[in-house]
């Protein structure tokens, strides 16, 4: 069975995790799957990208029995999450986790890694790594307290309770929360959304706010504005104006 399924279907990609024996737990093999995937959607014309589980887990983190079991070139292992984790980020599309069941650990890491984050009612987050003695790396410390203030994300981090759907939307953890029977429909319908949105956009919106985590505000003031000219000079701010002119809803091609 494939670990990692890519589906090009319009303008919308979906990659699912797909060893639901094992909460879709992330082994080397799985990882080395998903960076190919990453990599197919980035090559495709896709407008927008899915990532699920399959199965009645999102994603169970580092697959421990291969951590547990001495075979693993743990630093290459750890470049491999980067790399995977970095090239998740920088995609120039809006990425939509859809959370259909537990994400811990690593698996929480590429929910919060996504632009938004889809949760059917029976969703858990749990941060998983305190846990089994491990510091939190996938990026969870860049994600987390960005999402969840500085003093949550410590709690998650430490004391790693399971956050349901309900407390993750009130936290701030989640967009959306959706009955189990409604999810797939409330994916489909999100996706088709993002799909027909200025894609062009999006990708800045994520720069943007990536890079004003990290910079000060005269910084960001001139990042905005060398972004504004990239969106000023697209085809869809053409059409977004035209549109407005004409009284009718812009038709947006990404470019
Ligand atoms: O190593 C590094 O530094 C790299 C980065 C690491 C980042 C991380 O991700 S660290 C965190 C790793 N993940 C975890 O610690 C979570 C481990 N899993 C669990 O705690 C529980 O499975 C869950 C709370 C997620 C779900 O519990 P439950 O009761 O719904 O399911 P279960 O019965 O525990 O699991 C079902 C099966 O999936 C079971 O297999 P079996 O016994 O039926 O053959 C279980 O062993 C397997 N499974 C679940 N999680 C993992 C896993 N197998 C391998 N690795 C897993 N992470």
């Amino acid at each position: 069975m494939e670990p990692v399924l890519v589906e090009l279907k319009g303008n919308v990609a979906t990659i699912t995790l797909n060893r639901p024996e094992k909460l879709n737990a992330l082994d080397s093999t799985t990882l080395r799957a998903l960076a190919k995937a990453l990599e197919r959607v980035t090559a495709s014309s896709a407008r927008v990208l899915v990532l699920r589980g399959s199965g009645r887990a999102f994603c169970a983190g580092q697959d421990l029995e291969e951590a547990g079991g001495g075979e693993l070139d743990y630093e290459a292992h750890l470049q491999l999450y980067n790399q995977v984790f970095l090239k998740l980020r920088s995609l120039p599309l809006p990425v939509l986790a859809a959370v259909n069941g537990v994400a811990a650990g690593a698996g929480m890491s590429l929910a919060l890694t996504a632009d938004l984050r889809l949760l059917s009612e029976s969703a858990v987050f749990i941060t998983a790594f305190s846990r089994i003695g491990l510091a939190p790396d996938t990026g969870m410390t860049y994600t987390l307290p960005r999402l969840v203030g500085w003093a949550r994300a410590y709690e998650l981090l430490a004391l790693s309770p399971e956050v349901n759907a309900a407390a993750a939307l009130q936290m701030g953890l989640a967009n959306r929360v959706v009955p189990d029977g409604e999810f797939d429909e409330a994916v489909a319908n999100l996706a088709a959304e993002l799909a027909a949105g200025p894609t062009l956009v999006y990708a800045l919106i994520k720069r943007a706010l990536d890079y004003s985590a990290v910079h000060d505000m005269e910084q960001v003031l001139d990042f905005e504005a060398r972004l504004q000219k990239l969106a000023g000079s697209s085809r869809d701010h053409r059409e977004g104006l035209a549109a407005f002119a004409e009284k009718r809803p812009p038709e947006f091609n990404g470019e």
